[in-house]
């Protein structure tokens, strides 16, 4: 019997006692503890009803018991469904009702909410805070450090991600098993990741990044991990010289030029580098190379495909590339209009990629997985690129209505419809405006309904409840009509250029 990822991982496992991770808070976890407590928490899972295909929806702090219930849901067959800390009760609700999780595991300061709402879905209730605390492990804690770990086939669904949808509705991309050991497999192949590496692991564990990139890499090299609840820069620096990689978004790279003591020196043992998510800015490329004499990696993914292309680890790493395609992936620029013709190289076109990394839909929703995909298999990615003379990839835009805030994606649409909702407002439009930190700040343009008054606290005060913190405008702007094509259609790109300077100055 295997379970194709959990089988891989353990393949290339090191001796039990080799270190895993070690948290910020002092605790150590080896990868005798991983298979221990993975299992303790299978069991757990299954004394909670949990069968095979069963959803796992999690909202809880990073720590390394979230980290283990990953595991444990994988090893039990289950399909591990994470959800971002900041989301609010309405938005959970939504992915609530569209998951039909089996149990949910939330922080036990969140409990009694929760799980009143998981429970107008048919759903169960856990908790595990932050330390470990709560009613999962309690249970877990009691049960046997053995589990027989369940069959899974490569096409069995591991995890469901949800990423926010252009028209509303988020969609959940349903990931196999296979998508993430091959992309994980390639990943520590193409970054020559091996048991000495020591990543420090600073993003949350709740999106791809930081669950898949970060940590299947770990495990499929029987690495170790710093394992931090939270990015601070000042600690990062500190803890340079004891890792030899660091994986982040570029807000970690711009916050982590501002502080005096990076460099060469800090980073001498480090050997990699990786920046993701959203574009690095060549400027920040060239400081960091400047500072640390490290050249950041930058690579290209979306929660969809796993990873589709990164610069080489040997050869040039070119500032505001995203490299070549990975082994096994397919891509290819497509004519956006039309029929989606393969367009030549050096021409800027929509991105489609192919390949084992590549999802096994949308949750639910066989149309809208019908429309992302072509008929010969392609994804169509949203991101606008072209390929240069010399085979590196570059995204130069989206096509989707996309902004992307310090690595977290935000849709305008669902912002726009909370905002329009409100009385005193005739219509909105937010943009993504360049922003020194974040990269792109939320930024609403609001045109007041005639006669009202409404501020840009009110609206702010009006979405706290209903909508996590980093989706919230930075800024207001209040106009008398919004531009408009000749088609009625509003002009994201004038009001982008309007406010282009908006951020200009430093924040931080
Ligand atoms: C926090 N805030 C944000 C963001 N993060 N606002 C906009 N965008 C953000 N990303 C808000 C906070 O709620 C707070 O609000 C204020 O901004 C300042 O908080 P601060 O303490 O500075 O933030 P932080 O806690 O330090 O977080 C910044 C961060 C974090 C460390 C950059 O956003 C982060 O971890 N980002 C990584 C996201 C990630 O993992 N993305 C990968 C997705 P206030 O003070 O007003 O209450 S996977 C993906 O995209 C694909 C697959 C891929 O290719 O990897
Ligand atoms: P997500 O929905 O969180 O999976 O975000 C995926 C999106 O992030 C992609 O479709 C790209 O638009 C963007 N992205 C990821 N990596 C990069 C990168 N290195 N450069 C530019 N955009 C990126």
């Amino acid at each position: 019997m295997t379970n194709h990822l959990f089988d891989a991982f353990r393949a290339r496992m090191p001796a039990p006692e080799r270190p895993l991770m070690r948290t910020d808070d002092g605790r150590a976890l080896s990868y005798g503890d991983m298979l221990t407590r993975s299992a303790q928490l299978a069991h757990a899972l299954t004394r909670l009803n949990v069968r095979p295909g069963d959803r796992v929806a999690v909202q809880v702090e990073k720590s390394p018991e979230a980290l283990m219930l990953y595991l444990a849901c994988v090893r039990a067959g289950a399909v591990f469904l994470p959800l971002n800390t900041a989301y609010t009760l309405a938005e959970l609700g939504y992915f609530f009702g569209d998951a039909e999780p089996r149990l949910v595991v939330c922080d036990p300061a969140r409990a009694v909410d929760i799980a009143t709402l998981a429970a107008k879905s048919g759903a169960d209730t856990a908790t595990l805070g932050r330390a470990g605390e709560g009613s999962l492990m309690e249970l877990a804690s009691g049960q046997p450090g053995d589990f027989d770990t369940i069959a899974r086939r490569p096409d069995d669904l591991a995890a469901i991600l949800y990423t926010s949808g252009t028209t509303g509705r988020s969609k959940g991309a349903m990931l196999t098993h296979e998508n993430l050991a091959s992309n994980a497999r390639v990943l520590v192949d193409e970054w020559r990741f091996s048991a000495g590496d020591v990543l420090i692991h600073a993003l949350p564990i709740f999106h791809t990044h930081g669950l898949f990139v970060a940590t299947n890499v770990i495990l499929m090299a029987g690495a170790s991990m710093l394992f931090e609840t939270k990015f601070d820069p000042a600690r990062i620096v500190s803890l340079l010289p004891q890792a030899t990689s660091l994986m982040g978004v570029p807000t970690f790279y711009v916050r982590l030029l501002q502080q005096s003591g990076l460099d060469r020196e800090a980073a001498r043992n480090i050997r990699l580098f990786v920046s993701g998510s959203a574009p690095l800015l060549a400027e920040t490329h060239r400081a960091w190379r400047e500072r640390t004499g490290h050249a950041i990696l930058e690579r290209y993914g979306m929660t969809e495909t796993n990873m589709n292309t990164s610069n080489p680890y040997d050869g040039e790493r070119r500032a505001g590339t995203v490299g070549f395609p990975l082994p096994g992936v397919a891509l290819r620029i497509a004519d956006p209009e039309g029929g989606g013709g393969v367009l030549p190289a050096g021409e800027v076109g929509m991105i489609e990629v192919k390949g084992p990394n590549v999802f096994a839909g949308y949750w639910r929703m066989p149309e809208k997985t019908k429309a992302e995909f072509r008929d010969d298999g392609f994804f169509i990615t949203g991101d606008l690129g072209l390929v240069d003379p010399d085979g590196y990839v570059h995204i130069v835009g989206r096509g989707k209505d996309l902004i992307i805030s310090g690595g977290y994606n935000i849709y305008p649409k669902e912002l726009e419809s909370e905002i329009d909702a409100l009385p005193g407002v005739f219509e909105s439009a937010i943009i993504g405006v360049a922003h020194p930190d974040f990269g792109e700040g939320v930024t609403a343009v609001v045109v007041r309904s005639p006669g009202a008054s409404i501020t840009a606290e009110d609206i702010l005060a009006a979405i706290a409840p209903r909508m996590a913190r980093y989706k919230h405008p930075k800024r207001v702007i209040f106009v008398d009509e919004l531009p408009r094509n000749t088609m009625g259609k509003v002009q994201k790109n004038v009001l982008r250029e309007t406010y282009k300077d908006l951020y200009a100055l430093p924040v931080r």
